[in-house]
């Protein structure tokens, strides 16, 4: 389907929608133009009566998270605007009155792991890794990590993965419950379809409902908007470019908690 995109490719089978993430030269980090090209995805698969269920991928890696290299070029007093708005889009995901699968190859790191979480269910290939590593970047999680991630898979798990900014592979996430299934990295796309067309032949409403309630159980509205605040705050300190710098230089920041 044409739909004069860059970086997000949408293709329709029957009732499934399949959003695939193209950034390759960056491993699929998430810039402005496709945070944009997915909130317009979303939209429109939303309001397509054919669509009964979403699959997110990517292109060899799901998504490295946020474009570092763009992040270095927000101004501090934009980012609690911006943060606001990324949140909206991966709001829109959890929100989506149909099911969402996240087929993840390769890496999901930072917003990508986050892109992850915010789906209804994820299913890895053998091959994918995991991890939350803003830290290193003297940032936090800004994409519903902090809230999600740890009502996916426990506080300490959470803790674990967020405070050391570890990378873990596909087996230790499926044992912590943060992937639903692995599979083999070449059957993963037949995996994830079978599911979404396992789903797609159940009572639309139903599912929708049974979706809604169980988000309702999480209350997380609270805690996001206090990740918003506090990702500006981490935002606005000078470990921030010393950590993006390091990263762009290939280097190991020095950190001063300034
Ligand atoms: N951004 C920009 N470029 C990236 C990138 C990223 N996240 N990840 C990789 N690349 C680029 C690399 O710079 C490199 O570009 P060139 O040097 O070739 O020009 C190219 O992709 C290939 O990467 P590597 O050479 O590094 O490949 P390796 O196999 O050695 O390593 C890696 C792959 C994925 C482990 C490594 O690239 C890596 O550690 N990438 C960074 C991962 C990361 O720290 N991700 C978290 C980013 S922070 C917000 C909400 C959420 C967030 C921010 C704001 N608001 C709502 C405001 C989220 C923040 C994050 O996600």
């Amino acid at each position: 389907m044409d739909t004069g995109n860059e970086h997000i490719t949408v293709e329709k089978k029957k009732e499934i929608g399949i959003i695939t993430i193209n950034r390759l030269e960056a491993r699929n980090a998430l810039n402005r133009k496709m945070l944009h090209e997915l909130g317009d995805t979303l939209t429109c698969l939303e309001n397509d009566l054919q669509i009964r269920v979403v699959i997110i991928t990517g292109n060899k890696d799901f998504c490295a998270g946020a474009d570092i290299k763009e992040m270095n070029e927000i101004k501090p007093e934009e980012i609690e605007s911006f943060c606001r708005w990324g949140h909206k889009v991966i709001n829109q995901i959890e929100n989506m009155g149909k099911p969402v699968i996240a087929a993840i190859t390769g890496f999901a790191l930072g917003g990508g792991c986050e892109l992850a979480i915010a789906c209804d269910i994820r299913i890895a290939g053998k091959a994918a890794k995991f991890g939350q590593p803003e830290v290193n970047l003297g940032l936090i999680p800004g994409f519903g990590g902090t809230q999600r991630l740890s009502r996916l898979v426990g506080i300490a798990r959470a803790k674990e993965m967020i405070l050391t900014g570890k990378i873990i592979d596909a087996k230790e996430a499926e044992s912590i419950g943060l992937v639903n299934r692995v599979v083999k990295d070449e059957e993963l796309m037949i995996a994830a379809e079978e599911m979404a067309q396992v789903i797609a032949q159940k009572a639309p409403i139903a599912v929708k409902m049974a979706k809604t309630l169980i988000n309702e159980n999480q209350e997380i509205e609270r805690g996001l908007e206090k990740e918003i605040n506090l990702f500006a705050q981490c935002f606005a300190t000078r470990d921030r470019p010393e950590g993006i710098n390091a990263f762009l230089e290939k280097r190991k920041p020095e950190f001063k908690g300034i």
